[in-house]
């Protein structure tokens, strides 16, 4: 598969990769299903001594000068690069996305967050003002939390331990990351790289396991002062009490129903194009993907079968063909959910436009699909399938369409196409997401926050916001009289 090591041990603790003590689960390659490599998993002791790397190498990093923090995350963004191929080559095998993906989105996107989070690195600056209570002067120490633990999904493991590592070290904090143990390769040497690159040993820590065994005991370790998670709703609102025993900080990223509404003036072949994109994007794995269009009565028609059209004519296939537009899903059951929420859609009446079926052969793929018919309270329209999977349904007024794609948990994420900018910024204020785009949907900037709001949780990654969660706030206020002296 690829010119790394993996048996050297999936476990990198204090600068050293090591085999872990715990369980060995088997992984298969989505792509073909047949076995990929043997994962190894970390014991409770070994949880404990990554914890108590991070906590020592906390001393003298958290010391260090944002300059110099900044300096080190240069030269990782450097290391990366030359490693780029490599690094995409064990994404696409351990997820089944498309090497194209890995190699232009995956990769770059996260050596983007380095550079980015370089940069951040050297502004940790907080605000001084005098005489709020009369002859004092207050300042603002922006300050690191210590030892972060997080806990990271299998559909973007590079970009996740990306997002989850750098603002948490560039803001002086040492990490322990868990990976999904279903991909903790590009974690294993995302971490092996930065080393390479002349960071400190102990910085980052990646222990690997599942999420009772290995993630729930990070979380509880009295030595980790902040979580941050991505992954389910379901397991995040259980992060979330768990740090409550420590009485810790949380950060989650939780999952989505992201709603897609056309109106209609919109331009339909860009947001036929843009709903195909947006909801297929790494087999529909996407907490932002598209997942419910809006769509308005006297477009509806125009739009559905330009949609299916296109989603029609998508290569699914190899993943490591550079001419294939959409990889495998994760895993077998993974693709069995999915498949089986499909299926129940068409037995409450709901009709199939496009896919709704496996693809035959090794490997778990599913065909982009496309459903019309479904009701707004039915499974389809409210959980989260996260397939290729799209359900297009009709709206007659723009309070109606904002009411629709309001009426789920989520909160995460939320496009609107329409060429008439009072309706855009209406949009934009009343859908309630931590991002709605106007005429996209799926494009995401290392400066920009992502995070959602209601059932998709709270805190934002990337951009300068991030940064800030990884910090404590401290103001010192100094007393002084003017007429000494
Ligand atoms: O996620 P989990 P799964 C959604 C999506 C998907 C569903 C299930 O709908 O179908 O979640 O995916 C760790 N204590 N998203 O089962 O279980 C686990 O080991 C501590 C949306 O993979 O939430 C992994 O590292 N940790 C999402 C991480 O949590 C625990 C991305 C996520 O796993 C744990 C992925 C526990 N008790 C899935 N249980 C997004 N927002 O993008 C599990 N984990």
């Amino acid at each position: 598969m690829t010119t790394y090591d993996f048996s050297l041990g999936h476990q990198f603790i204090n600068g050293q990769q090591v085999r872990g003590r715990g369980p060995v689960l088997e992984r298969a390659n989505p792509a073909t299903g047949l076995k990929l490599l043997d994962v190894d998993t970390a014991d409770l002791e070994q949880v404990d001594l990554a914890v108590q790397a991070a906590a020592e190498a906390f001393k003298t990093w958290s010391k260090l000068t944002p300059g110099e923090r900044s300096d080190h995350l240069l030269a990782f963004a450097r290391e990366l690069e030359k490693r780029a191929d490599l690094i995409a080559e064990v994404e696409t095998a351990q997820t089944g996305k498309t090497i194209r993906m890995s190699t232009e989105f995956d990769v770059p996107g996260s050596i983007d967050n380095v550079n980015f989070f370089a940069g951040a690195a050297r502004n940790l600056q907080g605000l001084a003002a005098g005489d709020y209570a009369g002859n004092t002067t207050s300042m603002i120490r922006r300050e690191a939390i210590g030892v972060v633990g997080s806990i990271s999904p299998w559909n973007y493991p590079l970009q996740m331990a990306a997002w989850k590592v750098l603002p948490a070290i560039a803001a002086g904090n040492t990490i322990v990351l868990k990976p999904s143990e279903l991909t903790p390769g590009t974690s294993v040497l995302f971490a092996q790289t930065a080393k390479d690159a002349g960071l400190p040993d102990g910085v980052i820590n990646i222990v690997v396991g599942d999420g009772p065994n290995v993630g729930a005991p990070l979380v509880r370790h009295k030595q980790v002062k902040m979580t941050s998670f991505t992954g389910s709703t379901a397991v995040g609102l259980k992060i979330m009490s768990m740090a409550a025993e420590t009485g810790t900080r949380v950060h989650l990223e939780l999952g989505g129903k992201a709603p897609f509404v056309v109106f209609d003036d919109a331009d339909i072949e860009a947001a036929a194009h843009g709903a195909v994109a947006g909801s297929t994007i790494n087999s529909g794995q996407d907490c932002t993907a598209a997942t419910r269009a809006y769509v308005h009565t006297s477009v509806f028609e125009k739009f559905t079968s330009r949609v299916a059209e296109l989603m029609d004519a998508m290569v699914v296939g190899d993943p490591t063909d550079p001419d294939t537009d959409m990889g495998s899903m994760i895993s077998q059951a993974h693709l069995q959910k999915v498949s089986s929420m499909v299926e129940r859609a068409k037995e409450d009446g709901a009709r199939v436009l496009a896919g709704g079926q496996q693809v035959s052969g090794a490997g778990y793929f599913y065909r982009p699909t496309l459903i019309v018919g479904a009701t707004q309270d039915s499974e389809i329209v409210q959980q989260e399938v996260f397939g290729p999977v799209l359900v297009a349904l009709p709206f007659d007024s723009d309070e109606e369409a904002i009411e629709l794609a309001n009426d789920t948990p989520y909160g995460l994420a939320a496009s609107a196409w329409t060429k008439n900018v009072d309706r855009a910024m209406r949009a934009s204020a009343e859908i309630q997401a931590g991002c709605v785009w106007i005429n996209e949907h799926i494009l995401i900037v290392s400066d920009m926050p992502h995070g959602g709001c209601k059932a998709s949780g709270m805190g934002k990654d990337m951009s300068q916001y991030s940064f800030d969660e990884y910090t404590n706030v401290k103001h010192v206020m100094i007393s002084h009289d003017p007429a000494a002296h």
